[in-house]
């Protein structure tokens, strides 16, 4: 059965779930809002609602019910290769069931099919001031194509909330097959002379982007490894929250994808990935050059505190213990390249950062998140130039977020419009005089 037909069975048998659930048990409360959530950004609220993957405090993320070693053994992989196929990720996201070979080749032939972007995109990137930062050329290029939008042109014709959705799935598989290409060559015009790699769409959407990028395997395995990573961390990460919001509005999936970047872009989400490995160079460039010790390490860990900064990669809103994804990026490195100094000094912090962290009394989880190892493996395989490391980030959360936004429209996923109260009203609240 295609995709589309598949999706259509399950949201068919879905959506009366979460009718009965608005419906008849509207009134049953799920939790309870103070002070501290209104003013401390929402923690803990639960008023969002997906199916794609569930972030468990100290267990970390699950996809579609599958914890990341599951998911990485069950998916179809590319021959010889050790890493599954993105595409089958895809469809895990958007289906919840691990699909046949036949059902991956489907996937990698639509995306083939919708790889190249239109010309237009590489020439507004051209005309960007080369030093923009990667993250404004990628949400650009988004937002640039929203023209191309199969839902826009729906909505513009007469809207059908049920099958809103179908034009939102082909947005999103549209999309998601450019991204790749996009990434790759905002990549190759601002650090290599705009010197873009003419795709090779014989390979997965892993192994063309590693050709495009021009670095020799197993990069592909590092890309297909990365993107299936950073696909999805439930709904309420900033990327996710602002793609479902703007999404909310009946935005399409231009506009809210290239949103959700702009969330991803800032220092406390996606970015902190750079800020690691910038924050590793100022040491570096502290001790002249030197490989710094755990002694140094600790004495630069205090410094960045004491000095008002956060550490780069360590904390979590929802998780309270190492990352899942962390310690799956330090399982590649102990394979792959564990004699790596890069990879020592983050082994490094690893072990002294948790204890500062602790001491320093102020983080609610000391433990390190996924920012904390992704750099070192894009540093080691020759991609050194770390403001482009949110880029990544953002194909792989494409993944995610887009699944969703075709799930929202499916079941019909009200606008977003939470109530705000003012500063006099919550010291009424509590009582103050
Ligand atoms: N270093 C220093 N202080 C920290 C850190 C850290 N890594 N993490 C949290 N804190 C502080 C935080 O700034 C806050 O201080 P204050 O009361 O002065 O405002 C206090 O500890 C309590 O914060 P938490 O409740 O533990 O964390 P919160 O949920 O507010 O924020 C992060 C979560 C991830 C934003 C925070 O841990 C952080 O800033 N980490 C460093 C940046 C980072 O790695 N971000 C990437 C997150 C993953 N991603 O890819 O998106
Ligand atoms: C993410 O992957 O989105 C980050 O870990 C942040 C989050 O979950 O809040």
């Amino acid at each position: 059965m295609a995709l589309k037909d598949v999706l259509k069975e399950k949201i068919d048998a879905h959506r009366p779930r979460t009718t009965r659930l608005a419906k008849e048990h509207g009134d049953v409360k799920l939790g309870e809002v103070t002070i501290a959530q209104a003013i401390g950004g929402a923690r803990g609220v639960r008023c969002l609602v997906t199916d794609i993957s569930y972030l468990d405090p100290n267990e970390g993320i699950r996809f579609r019910g599958m914890t990341i070693p599951e998911a990485m053994a069950a998916l179809p992989k590319p021959a010889g290769k050790d890493y599954p196929y993105v595409e089958a990720h895809w469809y895990l996201l958007l289906t919840g069931d691990v699909p046949t070979a036949a059902q991956v080749e489907e996937v990698i032939a639509a995306f083939k099919a919708n790889a190249k972007p239109p010309q237009y995109v590489i020439d507004v990137l051209r005309t960007m001031p080369r030093d923009t930062h990667p993250m404004t050329m990628f949400s650009t290029a988004i937002l640039c194509m929203q023209r191309e939008s199969k839902f826009a042109k729906f909505y513009a014709d007469g809207f059908n909330k049920m099958t809103a959705w179908e034009p939102t799935l082909d947005d999103a598989t549209e999309l998601m097959a450019k991204l790749p290409a996009i990434a790759a060559y905002i990549y190759r015009l601002k650090y290599k002379d705009d010197s873009p790699i003419e795709p090779n769409l014989d390979l997965d959407l892993g192994g063309n982007f590693a050709h495009m990028m021009g670095i020799d395997p197993p990069y592909d395995d590092v890309a297909r490894m990365y993107f299936i990573l950073h696909s999805d961390h439930e709904s309420g990460n900033a990327s996710a929250h602002t793609t479902h919001l703007v999404g909310s509005t009946l935005s399409d999936a231009y506009y809210a994808l290239s949103g959700g970047m702009n969330a991803l872009a800032g220092p406390l989400h996606g970015l902190a990935n750079q800020e690691v490995l910038r924050w590793i160079q100022g040491v570096y460039d502290k001790m002249g050059g030197k490989v710094p010790t755990k002694e140094d390490l600790h004495k630069f860990l205090w410094e960045t505190l004491k000095s008002g900064q956060v550490i780069p990669g360590y904390g979590h809103a929802v998780l309270r213990k190492t990352d899942p994804r962390y310690a799956s990026q330090r399982e590649y490195c102990l394979k792959h390249l564990p004699n790596d100094e890069l990879f020592q000094v983050v082994s490094n912090i690893y072990e002294i950062a948790p204890d500062i962290l602790r001491e320093h009394g102020k983080a609610k989880n000391p433990w390190p998140n996924v920012d904390a190892q992704s750099g070192v493996i894009q540093w080691y395989y020759g991609l050194k130039e770390y403001d482009f490391y949110t880029v990544l980030f953002g194909v792989g959360r494409a993944l995610g977020v887009l699944s969703n936004l075709v799930w929202d429209r499916a079941l019909g996923y009200a606008l977003e419009r939470p109530k705000s109260l003012t500063t006099a009203m919550l010291e009424e609240q509590a009582g103050i005089k």
